[in-house]
């Protein structure tokens, strides 16, 4: 039953950020309802497999995945933004003169689809460099909104504006994105979520971090950075994607994934780190660039912090 009572997105965004932003998170929020009807209904539809593509990093690209960066271009032509990123992008799409860059990873947690639950991340940053990017470098603390949806059941968005936190619950009997958690602040740690099979490819420093930080917690790990770091922050907990052997760098992105969840988790009073700073410092020189993330309650954040960055 819908609660229509419930304070709706662009109603609660007018006013609290300049129009351009509104259309922008408004677009975002009505793609990423396109994208829900698509993945309900994907083993109907022939929407699940594989193109037989790649992407940019060499990457299977499942049909899906094209078909929600085709769903999100489309949504996010609009006048104010300068350029797209989309980790399913080779290169940034240029658009116009407008203030912001829309920073997207279309569908997060890939290895998901069609068996639990996928979602999508933005990252609107302003003052982005003109082409070619690479010369200055840009950080998160140039974001002034990130949202990330979870295709669940409920289908949840949580938003990063004007400095706070709200959770949107999409409702499908009117679609609209209604106000379900305001003010929402990232709860003590209960859960850690981190891939444990991972363990032979770290580091002593980061082996011993990711014990320090977990101790006396539970574990849960889904596969999708999306799913899990909604649980840390709406149950309490840590994520973590550390560097290993296999990805030196770290896994996740630092420009559609790590910065938005880094400025969500800051806003709700929880901490986003890379091992010794906040993911908000970290210089970014390329669109698909990479980087570790530790991601929750702050105090479960800092254990890590101290550890990995104790001498050996
Ligand atoms: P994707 O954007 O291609 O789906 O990759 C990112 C995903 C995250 O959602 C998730 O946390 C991580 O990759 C899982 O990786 P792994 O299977 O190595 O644990
Ligand atoms: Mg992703």
């Amino acid at each position: 039953m819908s609660q229509s009572s419930l304070p709706e997105l662009r109603t609660f965004l007018s006013g609290r950020v300049p129009d351009g932003l509104v259309a922008i998170l408004g677009a975002f929020a009505e793609a990423s309802a396109t994208l829900r009807d698509a993945l309900a209904t994907a083993p109907l539809s022939n929407l699940l497999g594989a193109t037989g593509e790649t992407n940019v990093q060499d990457e299977p690209t499942a049909k899906l995945d094209a078909y929600a960066n085709q769903t999100f271009h489309r949504a996010l032509r609009l006048p104010d933004i300068t350029r797209l990123i989309s980790e399913e992008d080779e290169a940034p799409v240029e658009l116009g003169d407008g203030t912001y860059t829309c920073c997207f990873d279309p569908l997060d947690g890939s290895s998901n689809i069609g068996v639990a639950a996928v979602g999508s991340v933005i990252g609107v940053y302003t003052g982005f460099p003109a082409p070619p990017f690479g010369g200055t470098p840009v950080t998160g603390r140039q974001m002034e909104a990130a949202a990330f949806v979870v295709y669940g059941l409920p289908t949840m968005m949580v938003l990063a504006t004007a400095g706070q936190v709200d959770a949107f619950t999409f409702d499908p009997t009117d679609r609209t994105w209604r106000l379900t958690s305001p003010a929402v602040r990232a709860e003590p740690a209960k859960y850690a979520s981190i891939n444990w099979m991972y363990r032979d490819r770290w580091s002593p420093a980061v082996a011993r971090a990711v014990d320090n930080a977990s101790a006396g917690l539970r574990g849960r790990y889904s596969g999708s950075m999306v799913e899990d770091v909604l649980r840390v922050l709406m149950s309490g907990g840590v994520f973590l994607y550390p560097e290993d052997s296999a990805s030196p760098a770290g896994k996740l992105r630092m420009l559609y994934e790590i910065c938005p969840i880094g400025l969500i988790m800051e806003w709700a009073g929880g901490a986003a780190i890379d091992g010794s700073r906040s993911v908000l410092d970290v210089p970014v020189t390329a669109p698909h660039q990479r980087g570790p993330l530790v991601a929750g309650a702050a105090a479960a954040v800092e254990r890590y912090r101290v550890a990995y960055t104790a001498p050996d």
